[in-house]
């Protein structure tokens, strides 16, 4: 199948559906939350949920709700995540991030704003059975919550510049990044009414998937790192796989992921081509390639990459910012 393709219209339904819920008004709130939240970010957690929930067997659209909650909930840690007291990040999506542009305050609220409206717009789904939207919910709340993302960010936090072993690498990954893909799996399935050997078959891949996702992400950091902005020695200081099992360490325990998630959806046939298509472009981003550079712009999975500029990192070694 056409994966780029694929990606490309998933990515404009969802992306039409979150305008369509926050239209503009004239409020400098409501600015700031559209300004985030539409700036081309490439909807991996979202067409996940689509493409799960016509696995069990329902149309892509009764998703449509969890499936803008979900990139919701991913830009409001994004948002937050790039805040001074945070990672303090001067670009995100290609553009000067949130606080930057309006201030830290208002950043502060548009991630609340967004995180609130996510469960506003999932409760509302009134096309999905009340049983599977309530589970469906519970399931998201324990994914972004301190079980969850927050739990994983608060670890992350606490083991930087810290020796971490590789199983407490994994347990912040699965939790700060990972929870979110798996259940944006997961709650796909749940809204499509998947039987339970489905349910168990996406979670799987969801968790190989959320981990590959989040290796990959490393490794194009540890890259950046090591060709564009010099900070190689802060950067080994985090948690990450580069850092822990070297580049090709790195590189294999992706792959390895990679042909687990594949391996999960063995038996669920053609309707599972799209979520196989996704797993692999996720390991064979374009920018994984050691000779490419920080990536072009636009939508897609070669969307402009980030530099990190880890506030704390500075913070400890008495840097000033850049
Ligand atoms: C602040 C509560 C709170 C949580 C933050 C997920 C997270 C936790 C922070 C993001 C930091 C980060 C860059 C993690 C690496 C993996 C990741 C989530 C990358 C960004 O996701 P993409 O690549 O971004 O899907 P786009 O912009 O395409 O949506």
């Amino acid at each position: 199948m056409d994966v780029t393709r694929y990606l490309a219209a998933r990515g404009a339904l969802v992306d039409r559906a979150l305008a369509a819920r926050l239209p503009a008004t004239r409020t400098r709130l409501r600015q700031a939350i559209r300004y985030s939240l539409l700036a081309g970010g490439k909807r991996v957690r979202p067409i996940l949920t689509l493409a799960a929930a016509e696995v069990a067997g329902a149309p892509a659209r009764l998703a449509l709700p969890f499936a803008c909650a979900l990139e919701m909930i991913h830009t409001y840690s994004l948002v937050h995540d790039d805040l001074p007291a945070m990672d303090d990040d001067d670009l995100r999506r290609g553009r000067p991030t949130s606080h930057r542009v309006y201030g830290e305050g208002l950043a502060i609220l548009v991630g609340d704003a967004l995180l609130t409206e996510a469960f506003r717009v999932m409760v509302g789904a009134q096309a999905v059975p009340a049983a599977r939207r309530v589970a469906a919910v519970a399931e998201v709340a324990a994914a972004a919550g301190e079980q969850g993302m927050v739990g994983g960010q608060a670890l992350d936090l606490a083991a930087e510049g810290r020796r971490t072993s590789v199983a407490r690498l994994q347990d912040i990954h699965r939790r700060k990044t990972g929870a979110l893909l798996r259940v944006a799996v997961r709650v796909g399935a749940l809204v499509g009414g998947a039987n339970p050997s489905t349910l168990r078959r996406l979670t799987a891949y969801g968790e190989h998937v959320g981990l590959a996702f989040q290796i990959v992400d490393d490794i194009l950091d540890a890259a950046e790192t090591h060709t564009a902005d010099g900070r190689k020695d802060k950067e080994l200081a985090k948690a990450t796989y580069p850092a822990i099992l070297g580049l090709e360490g790195a590189r294999e325990s992706a792959a390895r992921e990679h042909a687990a998630a594949l391996s999960a959806l063995r038996l669920l046939g053609p309707k599972a081509e799209p979520l196989r298509a996704i797993a692999t472009h996720i390991i064979t981003r374009p920018e994984l390639s050691a000779s490419s550079g920080s990536g072009s712009a636009g939508r897609g999975f070669a969307a402009p990459r980030t530099p990190r500029a880890p506030a704390r990192a500075r913070a400890s070694t008495g840097e000033p910012p850049a």
